[in-house]
């Protein structure tokens, strides 16, 4: 599939389990997903795995290990208040969790760290033959003109030069992937927020920067080449382009989850508005945390009556 048409949404196979482009695969007698700690021979990932519905990645380990707790509860799945167990344990990289049909990731920061276990993920579901499993990006990002804990739902991603293509160099030519994302699932997502929320929910593009500070038009970073009125300039005209908010994986996840031809969102909380200013204030993470949570909470329930009832 990738040499006949590189870079397109693969197919998935007929019972919904997702179809590895690469045919260089087939030839590996075991497959050491390494950043995971898992491999194709040792472990029986269809037994581990084949039920997972809704794979859910974000950036901190303790952060995916708190969503996993908190989707066991919404759920109602058995073990309530028991330790979980961190599937990845033998790699020490990232975090992994699974309750139900939930496994809850971690990625660290940025787009190089978040695609190597990205990828990982996508062979451990196509090799747990789990059947049209969804991939979120449950993240933390700077909003644009919203207020500080709006929630954003992710139309496409952005790159820093501002394409909707997550470039990478490839053989040492920069191939351009387009980074968009599923219209049904984000506007679903977007459809289970109400005005009770306490908080708004908006539908809109996310710059996924490669650095915090000068990548993300900041003024307080260890260097700063531009003035304040270049900095407001940029962030009105990302407002403009209907971008929503910044963070620093969209156009790679929406990307290579497309390329594998898995249905994918990107939910995330805003820490601020980027046009009031650039300092994270930490006494805010938590509970507006909570609340994406709590927008996927409902996306679960959701799922569930429709699909495992
Ligand atoms: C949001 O927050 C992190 C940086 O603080 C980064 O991973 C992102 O996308
Ligand atoms: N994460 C980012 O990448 N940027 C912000 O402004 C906040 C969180």
């Amino acid at each position: 599939w990738d040499e006949l048409h590189p870079g397109k949404p693969c197919p998935k196979n007929a019972d919904g389990t997702i179809m590895l482009p690469n045919k260089h695969l087939a030839g590996l007698d075991v497959d050491i997903l390494y950043h995971l700690g898992l491999d194709t021979k040792t472990y029986d990932l269809p037994a581990m795995f084949g039920d997972v519905k809704f794979v859910c990645m974000g950036g901190t380990k303790v952060r995916m290990r708190e969503f996993a707790e908190y989707m066991r509860e919404v759920l109602d799945l058995p073990n309530k208040g028991e330790r979980l167990v961190n599937l990845t344990k033998h790699s020490q990289r990232y975090a992994m969790y699974k309750v139900g049909p939930v496994l809850s990731v971690s990625h660290g920061i940025g787009i190089p760290s978040m695609t190597t276990v990205l990828q990982e993920v996508i062979k451990l579901m196509s090799y747990a033959k789990a059947k049209d499993p969804i991939f979120f990006r449950i993240g933390t990002s700077g909003g644009l003109s919203i207020p500080a804990g709006s929630v954003v739902v992710s139309s496409f991603g952005l790159n820093g030069n501002l394409e909707q293509t997550y470039d990478i160099p490839i053989l040492g030519k920069t191939r351009k992937l387009p980074a968009l994302l599923d219209q049904r699932v984000y506007q679903e997502v977007h459809s289970l927020s109400s005005a009770d929320d306490g908080f708004g929910t908006y539908i809109g593009g996310t710059m996924g920067a490669d650095d915090f500070y000068r990548g993300q038009g900041r003024l307080d970073g260890p260097f700063c080449d531009y003035t304040e009125a270049d900095k407001m300039a940029f962030l009105r005209s990302l407002t403009g382009m209907g971008v929503r908010n910044i963070e620093m994986e969209a156009p790679a996840f929406s990307a290579y989850t497309r390329e594998a031809g898995i249905r994918a969102c990107i939910v995330c909380i805003t820490f601020l508005d980027r046009l009031q200013g650039d300092q994270v204030r930490c006494a805010a993470y938590r509970w507006r945390c909570f609340k994406v949570f709590n927008v996927l909470g409902m996306f679960g329930r959701w799922r569930v009556s429709c699909e495992f009832a």
